[in-house]
């Protein structure tokens, strides 16, 4: 019996330009999907999880995942009433799990979700993608934000570059990048302004890498538990990218991190969900041997590919193209996949907007056409392989 992996599409609820009807037509059978009007930190009752499990057991999907359950800023610091908070976070896993829905996304990175300085770069065949530009982000840091440490962590060389970069800069391009780092991405609950986003950097002061880890492992220390009695999969989600940025912490970023979370709570519950585009982006996190090693505990999976380039820019390539070994990042999957004797959900991450998605206004990356064209060639990838292991 070869198990496939269960094909799930990320969808933003009822204001998704990207209708339910639509992602049935895809062929995935499962829905990603948070109850993202909650305000952070609050408990998802029963009543609001099972509304929204109505909707999309009536559109003929499943509930597969939630991506995320968002953690609260205070509970990554640990300041506040962050106890409180973290028996909120509890209780909602409880609740999800009455109504039958056992894997939840989350991730712990300080302040900001996933980071992009252009989400429309155009791609030599017309279509747009997602682009890091690392001069873009430089230059918020030291010109447009002023953080004063920056200037000691750049090289002298570094800022001279980054400040000719930030001259010549058109205001449009100079608005862009402040709207496109400050407003938050889709699914990062929160958006700043720039004095805002000063005074959170402020909460992290005196708040390093081994510090965040330790705030981690005491958020897992509670929250595990809870997974275990109620059945539920907890599956952290990497940096992205997976480094730091504006001197904030950043623990979930390399093999060694993962290796460090699955040790500190060796329980199956304590999962991750397994990114193959924030993981890729640095260049020694060899993905099939982290598939290989951490096996037992991917519960969810992104696959997409980025291409980085000397500069340390990257963009969001084809999902078979760019630095993702794909195809043998897929092999591995299913040999997990043959071990467990389980599918394990798996979405395709973000796509190029594309075709008549061109025309419309949808949430940057997960734009219809370009996810289902990822499906359709992840899809390919796994048929074949699944093929020739029949032979
Ligand atoms: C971006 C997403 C992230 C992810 C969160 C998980 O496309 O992969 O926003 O949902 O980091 O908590």
């Amino acid at each position: 019996m070869a198990y496939k992996m269960e094909q799930t599409m990320r969808w933003y609820g009822p204001s998704d330009p990207v209708s339910l009807a639509d992602i049935r037509q895809s062929g995935a059978t499962g829905i990603v999907t948070a109850l993202h009007h909650i305000p952070n930190g609050d408990c998802w009752t029963k009543e609001e999880i099972q509304l929204r499990k109505k909707t999309i057991t009536e559109a003929g999907l499943t509930w597969s995942v939630v991506e995320s359950v968002p953690v609260h800023e205070h509970i990554k610091t640990r300041t506040g009433n962050f106890e409180q908070l973290i028996a909120n976070y509890q209780q909602t896993l409880r609740n999800l799990a009455a109504e039958g829905i056992f894997t939840v996304c989350y991730n712990f990175m300080p302040i900001l979700d996933w980071t992009r300085t252009d989400l429309s770069k155009e791609l030599p065949n017309g279509a747009k993608a997602l682009f890091y530009e690392k001069k873009a982000v430089q230059a918020f840091d030291l010109f447009i934000l002023k953080r004063p440490a920056a200037f000691e962590e750049y090289s002298q060389e570094e800022i001279a570059q980054v400040k000719e970069y930030f001259h010549a800069l058109s205001p449009a391009k100079h608005q862009l990048i402040l709207d496109t780092i400050l407003k938050g991405l889709p699914g990062s609950e929160i958006g700043y302004t720039l004095d805002e986003f000063r005074s959170m950097l402020q909460t992290y002061d005196g708040i390093d890498a081994p510090k965040l880890q330790e705030h981690l492992r005491l958020f897992l220390e509670a929250i595990i538990p809870v997974a275990e009695e109620v059945g539920v999969y907890m599956t952290i989600h990497p940096d992205d990218p997976p480094f730091s940025l504006y001197g904030l912490p950043r623990v979930v970023s390399t093999a060694a991190d993962a290796r460090r979370i699955i040790r500190d709570n060796p329980s199956p519950h304590n999962g991750l969900c397994f990114c193959t585009g924030s993981y890729g982006v640095r260049p020694e996190n060899d993905l099939p041997a982290m598939i290989s090693e951490f096996g037992n505990h991917i519960h969810f999976i992104h696959l997409r590919s980025t291409k980085r380039d000397a500069e340390g820019n990257f963009f969001e390539d084809n999902h078979l193209e760019g630095d993702v070994p794909m195809a043998a990042v897929i092999e591995e999957i299913l040999k997990v996949q043959e071990n467990r004797k389980k599918s394990i959900p798996m979405r395709p991450d973000h796509g190029h907007q594309m075709l008549d998605d061109l025309k419309k206004q949808t949430n940057p990356g997960y734009s219809a056409i370009g996810r289902l064209k990822g499906l359709a060639e992840i899809r390919g990838v796994e048929e074949g392989l699944l093929y020739t292991w029949k032979k």
